[in-house]
């Protein structure tokens, strides 16, 4: 029988993980014959509810769902997993910004980090999902010298579904026609969504909308969605964020298509003059479980300046937990 993968899951009895278990249990990610295990992570008080979480997992019988590990201990969580989905952590209120979480959340990703570092597999897919999620990745990755850097990403892919939905709703486009969308940047109000190389059943992208509509309404509201659906919904993404995760994960595990690419957020190797290391969202292919960065994309200037203002906030928010770095 195939061994199953193995996926840590932080957070797990919270709202994003609500939609997103079931669909790794299903086969969503790793494909459909491919079994799996979770290890299931919450904090001590949320154990009651992680349970309620294990029934309705067991009730839904799935065949490929070997087993279910439920557990407050990191140690138990993360050892030798093949996969590891940080979810875990406080979620954004209405009126926060990302920023402001940036130090307690930043203390849970230290102290985890350390964590992976000693039990984990060297090999372990990471995927950072808890905010600010590019910063609380960065953070990891200094913690686990062991892992495979390039392992450790964050996720930008609700905000490359979100910009590609705008974008089939203004051309009046289905979403299988539109390719090669680009998020560049920090998951935060400076991201930088980007149709220069998007195409549309085959035209340009930048042919079908005016420049106008793609600087001043595409780019602000990609950017602010989140804070859309907090207001009207009181609470951040989960759904759709729990369903960015999967895409994330499915796409490293199992290639993007040859015509077209998708965002990660991944450590910079310097393209596009970004500090390398920083954990910094770029268009990717992926193949044999491995991706690279398209490092040969023409950027404008009005693009490049906003990439450079993304950069900017990635390297104060590294500085603002210099202390969480060793
Ligand atoms: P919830 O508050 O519903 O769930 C978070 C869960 O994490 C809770 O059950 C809590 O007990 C648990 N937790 C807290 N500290 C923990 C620790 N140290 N170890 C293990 N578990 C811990 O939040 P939810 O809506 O699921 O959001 C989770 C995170 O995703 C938040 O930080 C949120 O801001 C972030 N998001 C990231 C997005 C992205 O695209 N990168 C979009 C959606 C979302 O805003």
């Amino acid at each position: 029988m195939t061994q199953p993968k193995r996926v840590a899951i932080t957070g797990a009895a919270g709202q994003i993980c609500y939609s997103m278990l079931f669909r790794i249990a299903n086969g969503d990610i790793f494909g459909p014959d491919q079994p799996v295990s979770l290890h299931l992570l919450e904090i001590t008080p949320a154990l009651g509810l992680l349970e309620a979480v294990k029934m309705e997992l067991d009730d839904c019988a799935f065949p490929l769902l070997n087993d279910i590990v439920c557990t407050d201990d990191a140690k138990t969580a993360l050892t030798k997993v093949d996969a590891a989905l940080f979810v875990g952590a406080k979620p954004r209120g209405p009126g926060m910004e990302r920023s402001d979480l940036i130090t307690d959340n930043g203390k849970i990703f230290s102290s985890l980090g350390k964590t992976l570092n000693e039990v984990g597999n060297p090999d372990c897919k990471v995927c950072v999902v808890g905010n600010p999620a590019n910063t609380n990745a960065y953070i990891l990755k200094a913690n686990a010298p062991n892992i495979n850097p390039r392992n450790i990403t964050a996720l930008t892919r609700l905000d490359h579904n979100r910009a590609i939905s705008q974008l089939a709703s203004k051309t009046g486009s289905k979403i299988a026609d539109i390719k090669q969308m680009v998020i560049w940047g920090n998951h935060s109000t400076t991201q930088v969504p980007d149709i220069s190389y998007a195409s549309v059943n085959g035209k340009a992208a930048s042919d079908l909308v005016d420049q106008k509509w793609a600087q001043e309404e595409f780019i602000p509201t990609v950017a602010k969605r989140g804070a859309a659906v907090i207001a009207a919904r009181g609470s951040s993404s989960a759904a759709s964020a729990a369903n960015g995760v999967v895409d994330h994960m499915a796409s490293w595990v199992q290639g993007t298509p040859k015509d077209d690419w998708v965002s990660m957020a991944v450590p910079s190797d310097g393209s596009y003059g970004i500090d390398e290391g920083l954990i910094y969202s770029f268009p990717v292919q992926i193949e044999n479980g491995d991706y690279r960065i398209i490092n040969d994309l023409d950027v404008s200037d009005f693009i490049r300046e906003k990439m450079m203002a993304s950069q900017q906030e990635l390297r104060e928010e590294r500085d603002t937990v210099a202390s969480l770095l060793s």
